[in-house]
């Protein structure tokens, strides 16, 4: 009798562990992902692009959409490396960005199979954007 009840209470527990590990794998990490890839977001018809810059670029590549007018907003939080000095050759831009906070950089639609490239002033860290 108390071998049964012990076995039970063992049974018990085994699912709730393995139903706590199935909702860990499969919640959590997703999410978490999710948030790392959703650095390109649509509003009020205008597409932003988010990359954060900081001992580089991050996400060092993007895919966005091609055909919509785009920001590209630079965000640095405590920015003391060169990606703060930022070069975007293909529209001519070359800027210092502050230590912290945002730059926000207003970009023409681009056409489909593009991409546009930022490095550091060196060139040593780089991001690239294609459009699609
Ligand atoms: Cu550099």
């Amino acid at each position: 009798m108390k071998t049964k009840i012990i076995l039970v209470i063992i049974i018990v527990l085994c699912t709730f562990f393995i139903g706590m590990m199935l909702f860990i794998k499969y919640y959590s990490p997703k999410e978490k992902s999710n948030q790392l890839l959703s650095n390109v977001s649509v509003v009020d018809g205008k597409q932003i692009i988010s990359i954060t810059a900081k001992g580089g670029y991050f996400p060092r590549i993007t895919n966005a959409k091609a055909d919509i007018p785009t920001t590209i907003k630079l965000n640095t939080k405590a920015t003391f490396d060169c990606s703060s000095a930022i070069v975007i050759p293909g529209i001519n831009y070359r800027s210092y960005l502050p230590p912290s906070g945002e730059t926000i950089i207003d970009i023409p639609s681009q056409k489909a199979g593009s991409s546009m490239n930022g490095t550091c002033s060196m060139g040593m860290y780089g991001f690239v954007i294609n459009f699609n």
